[in-house]
């Protein structure tokens, strides 16, 4: 009977059965029914007893045994080893488990053993195993076991399926979880953890491309965030089976999470970036504009591409080779028909301020006059199933093999093959199909074997790694072939710390306004999910934006943290010209505005490398405690002081925006407006409602065709003036090196305060670069008083003016300590 019912009624069979996992229920389809062991669930018991060892406490029920681990104030990671043995203690996301801890202590009462920081207590019941964790100061219980921890045998594999199930609060909210689509709010939904190559995605569409196994939850105005490190496939449930519940559980390895205090939503994401690292600084040049297409060739298709920019004066960074410029799709090579002389060309590019990014997949053509696949063969560096059959599956090159990234030796070598591409001047690398992808099987079927870090493991356990492993490699092998120059690198697939190795893009949208919309909101998860720098395909991959879709894509592709528009092959051209005007000029007034913001998003991008803070900051996590913004998903902060509200209707004219507490500047008319409200602004299409938190200082370059095309005589600040104390910071090094690691680097502190008379600025620097420039040139925004005497530390200025917009205009040398404007 079983036998009747192919894989596909299977799947279907196994969703209707709620509460179970699917691999039980097909192994329920394909046992006969004389070999079914009952399949039970098995649950912690009751807690016999307490061992300390450091800082680890390990509480055992005489048979399983639970490790929780204080691994800072905040932090806490708790382990289960169902028949008391815990597997290998090794992560690719965490590279160093124990933080700083000022104390810690265990309470045993009656009922329970406490341990507790500074900061929080985790209890574990005795009559239960029930774990949880509360906030030592308000006493709130923040995230409670509703079971205890279970687990459940896989006789197919061997290991457990392991489970955690914990109470979700009626008025909770979620968020995070990385690569998502649909709403930020995940309250009511079911996802689960596989790294999918998800061409064309819908709105609801799970899984996507990359596995980020952390969430934030929120009740009562506090937050707190789990991390379930584990690689297998995972799920998460937010309240959807069962409503006051909320559960994780994986299809094998340890069932293993951290408990990430709050109780604001950025200090839960800066706890997490502590485990799992932040995005080192990008060269500056990556934060230009790119341009990309699947793909741009021959070389004079790319070289008009490139003069199109300068001829039409729209700012551009870089240009994009996708597989087509590889002969026959082997990585490495060259199609030598279309780039005849790769190396003349990239130069050529690179004097009109042009950098040339490549693509490079994983699958590597079996081809035994390839020099790529012989080195690995002969090195046994390809993936191999369990029979030890090679790997094999057809992608673009045609029949492949793969390389074990997983393995250190592998990815030293596969590094090192950039050496070429780097030598022809390639500045950028663009790792692609690494979920990994393989055409019709769509991966690795699971008994593929992987190194694993030398701890083994099958592709069960290692798919979801694959990607972030290949891009390490990459990224790592740039690094040493670059000498001190920053890589820049791109990945579709990762796991949580990819942020590590490289920037990301959403991967295949389509060009419709849901996609708009969808794209506004992944990378706003991204960003909070620890992966800020993140972008989408500018004008949608597939499909055909007409002007005004692609006119609003490259407005929100402007605070993207990552600005790159990017076309399938069988789509119209879609430069950013490629629509006559009035599109044309408008797209050209964003992009110049993302290269005037530069110093800005610079420095944003050092915040988020140096203290962890994200990029993109939704309105749930700039007021959390107001809870309708924990549903308001169209507006963002860049940095903490540009407010985005991007139009995403098709026709729009205005649209409603939120302005969270504090005064904003309405950033086209200098308009000043009190936060905590709504109002409707307009927003034709040749604007995009953009506010500036009152009391800024925002630096501005002038408009550059490229970054670093013009030196800075004069730094241009932008200071918003406020009746209260602001602090802004400016960042500046060379831009392309890792000096900035020695402290050649300038951290620059301005805090603002005016009090309605008078108007005081303050500066402080720390660092050892410097700058081109010798002056600040001023542009004191919205100032309520009339000037009557500005003094910079205490000499006067005579020389100060308004200009037409009554901003205030006057200059001063680049090191003063503080500057003090008096009203008449
Ligand atoms: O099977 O390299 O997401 O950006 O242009 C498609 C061709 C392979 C998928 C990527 C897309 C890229 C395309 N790639």
């Amino acid at each position: 009977m079983a036998e009747d019912i192919n894989n596909d009624e299977k799947q279907i069979i196994a969703e209707t059965i709620v509460g179970e996992t699917t691999e039980e229920v097909v192994q329920h389809l394909n046992n006969p029914v004389t070999d079914l062991k009952p399949i039970v669930k098995q649950y912690l018991t009751e807690v016999k007893g307490v061992k300390k060892e450091g800082n680890k406490f390990y509480f055992s029920d005489g048979n399983a045994r639970v490790e929780v681990r204080v691994v800072s104030d905040e932090i806490i990671r708790v382990r289960l080893a169902p028949h008391g043995v815990f597997l290998d203690d090794f992560s690719y996301a965490v590279p160093v488990v124990d933080q700083r801890v000022t104390t810690f202590r265990l309470e045993e009462t009656e009922t329970h053993y406490a341990i507790s920081t500074s900061t929080v207590t985790c209890k574990v019941s005795k009559a239960d195993f029930l774990v949880s964790f509360a906030d030592n100061t308000t006493g709130m219980v923040m995230s409670e076991d509703a079971s205890p921890m279970h687990w459940e045998e896989n006789v197919e594999f061997g290991g457990y399926y392991v489970f955690a199930t914990k109470d979700c609060k009626s008025e909770e909210n979620f968020f995070g979880l990385g690569d998502k689509s649909g709403n930020m709010n995940l309250r009511g939904r079911k996802f689960q953890n596989w790294n999918t190559d998800a061409y064309s995605f819908g709105w609801d569409q799970d899984p996507l491309y990359r596995t980020i196994p952390f969430y934030i939850g929120i009740h009562e105005s506090a937050s707190y965030g789990i991390f379930f490190d584990n690689t297998f496939r995972s799920y998460f449930d937010f309240g959807r089976e069962n409503n006051d519940k909320t559960s994780f559980w994986a299809d094998g390895g340890e069932l293993q999470y951290y408990y990430i205090h709050g109780p604001h939503m950025m200090d839960v994401v800066k706890r997490y970036q502590t485990l799992t690292g932040t995005h080192k600084l990008p060269p500056k040049w990556a934060l230009g504009y790119h341009q990309c297409r699947w793909s741009y060739y021959p070389e004079s298709r790319v070289r008009e591409v490139a003069e199109g920019f300068r001829s039409n004066q729209i700012p551009c960074d870089a240009i994009y080779l996708d597989i087509d410029y590889m002969d026959g799709y082997r990585c490495f090579t060259w199609n030598k028909k279309y780039f005849p002389d790769p190396k003349k060309m990239i130069k050529d590019l690179l004097n009109i301020g042009m950098k040339t990014v490549v693509m490079i997949d994983p699958g590597i053509k079996v081809d035994d006059n390839y020099w790529v696949f012989k080195e690995g063969k002969e090195k046994n560096f390809f993936c191999r199933r369990s029979d030890d059959y090679f790997m094999e599956g057809h992608v673009w090159p045609g029949r492949c093999q793969f390389p074990d990234f997983t393995n250190p030796a592998v990815r030293e070598w596969f590094g090192g093959l950039y050496k070429e591409l780097v030598e022809l001047g390639v500045a950028g690398f663009w790792n692609d199909m690494n979920e990994p992808a393989v055409f019709g099987a769509g991966t690795f079927p699971n008994d593929v074997r992987h190194n694993y870090e030398g701890y083994r493991g099958s592709h069960r356990k290692a798919h979801n790694v694959y990607g972030m492993q290949m891009v390490r490699s990459t990224y790592d092998g740039l690094k040493k072939l670059m000498r001190n120059k920053r890589p820049f690198t791109i990945t579709r697939a990762g796991y949580s710390g990819m942020q590590r190795y490289a920037c990301v893009w959403t991967g295949d949208n389509v060009a419709t306004w849901e996609h708009l919309k969808l794209g506004n909101i992944q990378c706003q998860r991204m960003s909070i999910s620890g992966v800020p720098f993140c972008g989408t395909d500018i004008g949608g991959f597939s499909g055909e934006p007409d002007g005004e879709l692609f006119t609003r894509w490259i407005q929100l592709g402007t605070f993207s943290p990552f600005m790159r528009a990017h076309s399938a092959g069988d789509t119209s051209v879609r430069e950013p010209w490629s629509f006559g005007e009035p599109f044309t000029s408008i797209n050209r007034k964003f992009i110049e505005l993302r290269y005037r913001l530069m110093p800005y998003i610079y420095s944003v991008f050092w915040e988020h490398h140096r203290y962890g803070f994200p990029i993109l900051r939704p309105l749930a996590m700039l007021e959390q405690e107001n809870i309708s913004n924990h549903f308001r998903q169209d507006e963002f902060t860049f940095g903490d002081k540009i407010l985005v509200c991007p139009v995403l209707e098709q026709g729009a004219t205005s649209r409603t925006v939120y302005l969270p507490k504090g005064q904003w500047y309405n950033f086209w008319t200098h308009e000043l407006l009190n936060g905590e409200n709504e109002y409707n602004i307009e927003a034709k299409l040749e604007d995009m409602p953009l506010f500036v938190r009152a009391g800024s200082v925002v630096p501005e370059y002038p408009v550059m065709q490229y970054v670093g095309e013009k030196p800075i005589d004069e730094l241009w600040l932008n200071v918003y003036y406020a009746d209260y104390e602001v602090n802004s910071f400016l960042f500046e090094d060379h831009g392309d090196t890792f000096a900035y690691e020695q402290d050649i680097y300038l951290e620059k502190k301005f805090s603002v305060r005016g009090d309605g008379k008078n108007l005081f600025i303050e500066q402080t620097i720390e660092g050892l670069y410097t700058p081109t420039y010798e002056l600040y040139d001023y542009n004191v925004i919205g100032v309520p008083f009339k000037v009557s005497k500005i003094y910079v530390d205490d000499k006067e200025v005579t020389d100060f003016s308004f200009d037409d917009k009554k901003r205030l205009r006057f200059k001063s040398n680049k090191n003063f300590m503080n500057i003090k404007i008096f009203g008449v």
